[in-house]
């Protein structure tokens, strides 16, 4: 598993960024957690719906968003609001589609993301068909998905990676492999020794890294990024990493998993890391770190704020999303919903 900052914060080789993206980077997932931890707070006072965090998993997330280009599509899951965000998905349009407003699942125009995917795989389809047309058009923008372990047992997950691999789509293809789907622990889900072995057989580069560890993955996903840029076709990125908390609200991981098991994962936390590499720089205070985290929790409030302060939606924006022409049983749903 490749990895160039160990659990104690020490490299293993040259960083691929210089320190001061690093602290970037670094205040980004202290942002994402705060919107992470927020959600989940908020779920609980019953302000959003079922929500699926993604502690434990920062690193991925904003280390693979930060090697995109601002035009290259993300093409994620429920569970991936901090690479969303990082990639310019607004922070209030998010918590809104979390309240289960649908219109939270459409970022601004300029924003290259596809809403949120809940069906487990379907997106990755989608991620190879935007990177074809861009590859078609002579567009240099490639498109980036992300998916779990459980989702490269779908069938789309084969349709996918073999069609962009004949076709040399620029796709990169990121499993962040969190240990579970759902309950479901992934030696469970795969015989293969590892999920990047796969690429084997569709006939394109698969390679296992540390998903806790922000420096490899933006370097792998930027090396993956630039590769399909470039005409050389997709590749397969395994990040392992580890869900820190329940698969989503509703969930009880107590009932699958040893608090032994949790706590060993919380020692290789993807945020400690960096900053016991920053704090070895003279890059890190703990004063520093109470302003980013009070920064963290207005900007958590500011959007929160924004996405309860939209109109809830009207019959008309939520049956008219849906159907142009309603069938005479939907368009008497629709009048009721009008009436009320
Ligand atoms: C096609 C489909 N089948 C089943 C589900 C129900 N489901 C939601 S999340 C999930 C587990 C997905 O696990 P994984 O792909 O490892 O991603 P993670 O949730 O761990 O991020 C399942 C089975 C679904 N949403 N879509």
């Amino acid at each position: 598993m490749d990895q160039i900052l160990t659990p104690e914060g020490e490299l293993l080789r040259d960083p691929p960024i210089r320190d001061d993206l690093i602290v970037r980077l670094y205040r980004a997932m202290v942002f994402a957690r705060q919107y992470d931890h927020k959600s989940v707070s908020l779920q609980r006072q019953g302000r959003l719906a079922t929500y699926a965090p993604f502690e434990g998993q920062e690193a991925a997330q904003i280390g693979a968003a930060a090697a995109l280009h601002p035009d290259d599509w993300l093409v994620a899951t429920y569970r991936d609001a901090a690479a969303m965000w990082a990639h310019g998905y607004p922070m209030d349009l998010l918590y809104l589609g979390r309240t289960g407003d649908e219109r939270g699942g459409a970022p601004p125009e300029d924003v290259p993301c596809l809403p949120p995917s809940i069906t487990v795989g379907g997106h990755m389809i989608h991620a190879v068909g935007i990177s074809w047309a861009a590859k078609l058009r002579g567009e240099r923008n490639v498109a980036l998905t992300m998916f779990g372990d459980g989702a490269t047992s779908e069938g789309d997950f084969h349709e996918a990676m073999n069609f962009a691999a004949v076709y040399q789509t620029p796709t990169v293809f990121l499993c962040q492999n969190n240990g579970y789907a759902i309950s479901l622990p992934v030696h469970e889900q795969t015989k293969a020794e590892h999920i990047s072995d796969k690429a084997i057989g569709y006939g394109m580069p698969g390679e296992t890294i540390d998903g806790n560890d922000l420096l490899v993955v933006y370097e792998r996903v930027l090396a993956a990024v630039n590769r399909a840029r470039t005409g050389g076709g997709p590749t397969l990125i395994e990040a392992v990493t580890y869900r820190m908390g329940p698969h989503t609200t509703n969930d009880d991981p107590g009932r699958y998993r040893s608090s032994a098991e949790e706590a060993e994962a919380r020692a290789k936390d993807p945020l400690e890391r960096i900053r016991r590499y920053l704090e070895s720089k003279n890059a890190w205070t703990e004063e520093w770190e109470a302003e980013v985290r009070a920064e963290a929790a207005s900007a958590a409030d500011e959007a929160i704020a924004a996405a309860e302060s939209v109109p809830k939606p009207t019959a008309d924006d939520l049956f008219g999303a849906v159907f142009a022409d309603a069938p005479p049983h939907i368009a008497e749903q629709w009048g009721w919903v009008s009436h009320e």
